[in-house]
């Protein structure tokens, strides 16, 4: 039996209002004792004025069971942004036995009460975390059963394919035919393609909702810092012309054509035994920053010498600077911005390619790519088999392994270790 919760949906601290929200099976019972309407007895889903006892004049809103959020029955208070207030009510709420939601708790009960789907689950957490206007689009997309509309053909066609085969492996007198093999072979091609479709969306998918990260590397007083800045419209990093200025990684937020990224600023990277112990510090989690990076910022200021590096994983662009004190060097001059929208053309080039749509579906966790990927290889076992001419077993085994991961991929079968992890992720009072 679930108990009731509640808890704080807006921001801490002052606002103009703040909205508590409360679920669970004696939500209406508590709603009862604790609010008074002012007009008349309260309808469901009407936003309502009254007192909430006397600690304030306040709006509520209540939902009967499976026509709210979590599928049970509850209430939200639009209560005046002040936190005395907000405590108040909350404390009142504990005494009447409701405990305190944990994050994500109302979002797992509209996935337990079959509200949502675990796709649409981890879209409210994309949605509420997106940075950019692109970013907020695809987690609507997939918030609003994008992923789930788009997988819905796949998995029939996959237990259609499962009952042909099922059907002779169960009923081996009666006479169903031989398998249609070329019929069921291009089944699976097309349940292939379209989950190869949704794979090849997952590095946009993740970048738009993490924000892919962009590191900027050179040897000290190549003008990194002034770059970040540059970019960024504020200054946010220190710059100096003694070199070795920035020792700590400086992370900074920034959007790019509808894309999250974060920027990057690190130590200027040199070996020099005499180096004071702080720039080494400073220059080792420089490095450490390369291995995180999905692009990295190679700057170099032209006649100087150059940084020899091992090799990097990451994509490289090459930007040499103080273009305006080199004029023939074709540079980005980060003083008059000179060379600043070509580099922008070319990050946004290798991060998003050619091809980006962002009005696809995407997937944009790595747990989804997960079971994308292992339905995928299973598919392309199975087609193998059925080509190599397989017993049916081995067919209908690659078969059901492909639909377990869509049902894992859509929460269809429960697993309660990858839904702590998933909803530990969320907000209180989502
Ligand atoms: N004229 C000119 N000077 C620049 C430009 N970019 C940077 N500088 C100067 O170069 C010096 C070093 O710049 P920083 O941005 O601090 O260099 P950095 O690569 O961050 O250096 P470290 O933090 O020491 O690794 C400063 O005096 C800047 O004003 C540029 O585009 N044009
Ligand atoms: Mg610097």
């Amino acid at each position: 039996m679930r108990d009731t919760i509640c808890a704080l949906a807006t921001p801490p601290g002052q606002s103009a209002l703040a909205v508590i929200r409360v679920s669970g099976p004696e939500a209406l019972s508590i709603k009862s004792q604790i609010f008074i309407p002012k007009l008349g007895p309260q309808k469901h889903f009407v936003a309502t004025r009254g007192d909430v006892l006397d600690l304030d004049d306040a709006l509520c809103t209540s939902f009967p069971e499976n026509k709210s959020f979590t599928g049970e029955p509850s209430f939200e208070l639009s209560l005046h942004g002040s936190p005395v207030i907000i405590k108040r009510v909350l404390e009142s709420l504990q005494a009447f036995g409701v405990r305190g939601a944990k994050p994500g708790e109302f979002s797992l009960r509209a996935f337990l009460s079959g509200k949502i789907d675990l796709c649409e689950a981890e879209a409210i957490c994309d949605l509420i975390h997106a940075r950019s206007e692109q970013a907020a689009q695809a987690a609507l997309r997939n918030l609003k059963g994008g992923l789930s509309d788009y997988l819905e053909p796949t998995r029939i066609a996959l237990i259609d394919a499962l009952c042909e085969i099922e059907a002779r492996l169960d009923f081996p007198d009666e006479d169903l035919g031989t398998l249609p093999c070329q019929a069921l072979a291009d089944k699976i091609q097309g349940c292939l393609d379209k989950l190869q479709k949704l794979l090849r969306s997952a590095q946009l998918g993740k970048r738009l909702i993490e924000g892919a990260r962009v590191v900027l590397l050179g040897l000290p007083n190549a003008g990194k810092s002034t770059l970040l800045n540059a970019l960024l419209g504020e200054e946010k990093a220190l710059v100096h012309d003694t070199p070795g200025t920035t020792r700590d990684v400086i992370e900074a937020n920034w959007v790019l054509n509808g894309m999250p990224l974060v920027l990057v600023d690190i130590a200027g990277i040199r070996d020099d035994v005499s180096l004071d112990p702080v720039e080494r510090l400073g220059i080792e989690k420089a490095k450490r920053e390369l291995d995180k990076a999905d692009l990295i910022l190679w700057l170099e200021e032209p006649g100087q010498e150059k940084l020899e590096m091992p090799r990097l994983v990451a994509p490289v662009i090459k930007v040499a600077t103080k273009g305006d004190l080199y004029p023939d060097s074709q540079g980005l001059s980060a003083k008059t911005g000179q060379g600043l929208p070509k580099l922008k053309q070319q990050i946004t080039q290798i991060l998003l390619g050619d091809q980006f749509d962002f009005g696809e579906v995407m997937l944009t966790k790595i747990r989804q790519k997960e079971e994308v990927s292992k339905a995928h290889e299973c598919l392309l076992e199975a087609k193998e088999a059925l080509l190599r001419g397989e017993p049916d077993e081995v067919l209908a085994f690659e078969l059901r392994s492909a639909g377990n991961a869509l049902d894992r991929l859509l929460g269809k079968s429960l697993n309660e270790e990858v839904l702590d992890l998933i909803f530990s992720r969320f907000c209180i009072g989502k």
